[in-house]
């Protein structure tokens, strides 16, 4: 008999708590992406995670390249955040009051991004991309705006609109439950097209309220802007008189410790965060200049709210993660850098040695492998991978003991808990898993 090519236990374990939670949790799950549809097979339950590894059910030790879905920069379990959280709970978990380490988490926030002059603390990164578009409208007392295809901001209704509307044509309800008269005002836009931006402002001239991007796309896989792109959008915006809102939820203190803002040299109106800014607890926030947001309540006319929003144990998650990031930044992003280039373009050279077409896209620990041959430079060009062939990718390395994010249109992610030991076995597991493909 073949060598089985499973070495991780049968996932007896976590099939059983899957059927429970399939019972009670639709499809088992709290977020669509976790219940393994793009890969197929059952994924397995977590009981522990530290540093680059997560356990699951069944005692299967495995790699983690999603980190959580970014949040997880500095490992799992990382000591000082563990200390935070535990000595903040002491404490009581949550007042529903003013706490000092709200403005001591937004100060560590406006080091590590100076455009924002002020922000406010939300629970997601879905709140805090809603809650920037209304304040946009607000301040420029316009209904439109602008996101882009193959972009991900959250769940709001007004950004759940089908792809390809193009300039012309409002947004088309993308979800079931989402009224047309929701999308009515929201333009999908091909991403890294400056003609169709410039011509919808042409269509819509001081109509617009805003732009929000992802400057650095991870929701269609990973894509880069263009050179010159992220310009072209703070030039337009700025001669409309709309607003630019950079969408740093998975770019924030991931591709640099001042996001994508601090790598293109941009300065948006508005920036949102989430993921890392909470060390791993629920925490967003949207943030920029202070005329903006002062628009707000109880300053202002626009109304957001939370009982959570600036939750103690999220506020000391965030500190512990943010303070790392800033006193060891020199060490953090270079190291975060040297290991994911070994990774990513070690796997895309057995994939060319084995004679499967791949093509990366990377931003330092952030990228994504595209089975196809061409360049990925939108969300069309994302759409023509070869889905099976990565479905089968992910199968075999999570088979081995390595967890991809399981959707050719996600993101990958390491941490500074990645090493050494992890890039050799993640190489001999890819090699492998080519070798079976190239068998197939
Ligand atoms: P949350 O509401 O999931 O905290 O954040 C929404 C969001 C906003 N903006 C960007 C750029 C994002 O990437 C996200 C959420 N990212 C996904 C990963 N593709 C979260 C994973 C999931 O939905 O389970």
């Amino acid at each position: 008999m073949t060598q089985p090519r499973s070495s991780t236990r049968p996932l007896a374990v976590s099939r059983e708590l899957q059927r429970r939670a399939e019972g009670l949790l639709p499809g088992g799950v709290d977020s669509p992406v976790r219940a393994f549809r793009a890969v197929g097979g059952d994924p397995p339950f977590v009981v522990r995670a530290e540093g680059a590894s997560l356990w699951d059910a069944d005692g299967n030790r495995y790699i983690d390249y999603f980190g959580s879905w970014g949040p997880m920069i500095l490992g799992h379990a990382e000591p000082h955040i563990v200390a935070a959280v535990q000595q903040a709970a002491a404490r009581g978990t949550s007042f529903g009051a003013s706490t000092p380490e709200e403005a001591e988490l937004a100060s560590l926030v406006q080091r590590a991004f100076p455009s924002i002059e002020m922000l406010r603390f939300v629970n997601s990164g879905t709140e805090a991309t809603m809650s920037a578009i209304r304040l946009a409208r607000a301040f420029t007392g316009r209904n439109l705006f602008i996101k882009f295809e193959g972009c991900y901001h959250g769940h709001a209704d007004a950004l759940l609109v089908k792809a390809g509307s193009g300039v012309a044509t409002l947004g088309i309800p993308g979800s079931a439950g989402v009224p047309a008269a929701a999308t009515q005002h929201t333009l999908a836009l091909p991403f890294n097209d400056i003609a169709a931006v410039e011509a919808a402002f042409a269509r819509f001239p001081e109509q617009i309220a805003c732009i929000i991007v992802e400057p650095i796309v991870g929701n269609a896989g990973c894509i880069l802007p263009a050179p010159g792109y992220l310009e072209a959008l703070r030039r337009i915006t700025q001669r409309d008189g709309a607003l630019l809102i950079f969408d740093e939820v998975m770019t924030g203190f991931r591709v640099a410790l001042g996001g994508a803002q601090q790598l293109y040299r941009i300065t948006p109106d508005m920036t949102c965060l989430g993921k890392i800014l909470g060390g791993g607890l629920p925490c967003g926030a949207f943030g920029g200049r202070a005329d903006i947001l002062q628009m707000l309540a109880p300053l202002g006319p626009v109304y957001q709210a939370g009982t959570l929003s600036g939750n103690p144990l999220a506020m000391a998650a965030g500190i512990a993660a943010i303070r790392q990031l800033l006193e060891r930044q020199s060490e953090i992003y270079p190291q975060l850098e040297q290991v994911a280039r070994q990774v990513v373009q070690g796997v895309a050279e057995l994939a060319a040695d084995a004679g499967i077409p791949i093509s990366v896209n990377r931003s330092g620990a952030m990228w994504t492998w595209f089975f196809q041959a061409d360049p990925v430079t939108d969300f069309d060009s994302a759409a023509r991978s070869d889905t099976a062939a990565f479905a089968s990718f992910h199968r075999s390395m999570l088979d081995q003991g390595v967890w991809l994010p399981p959707s050719q249109f996600e993101a990958a992610f390491l941490s500074t808990a990645h090493g050494p030991a992890e890039v050799e076995q993640t190489l001999a597991a890819a090699k492998r898993a080519f070798a079976e493909t190239a068998r197939a």
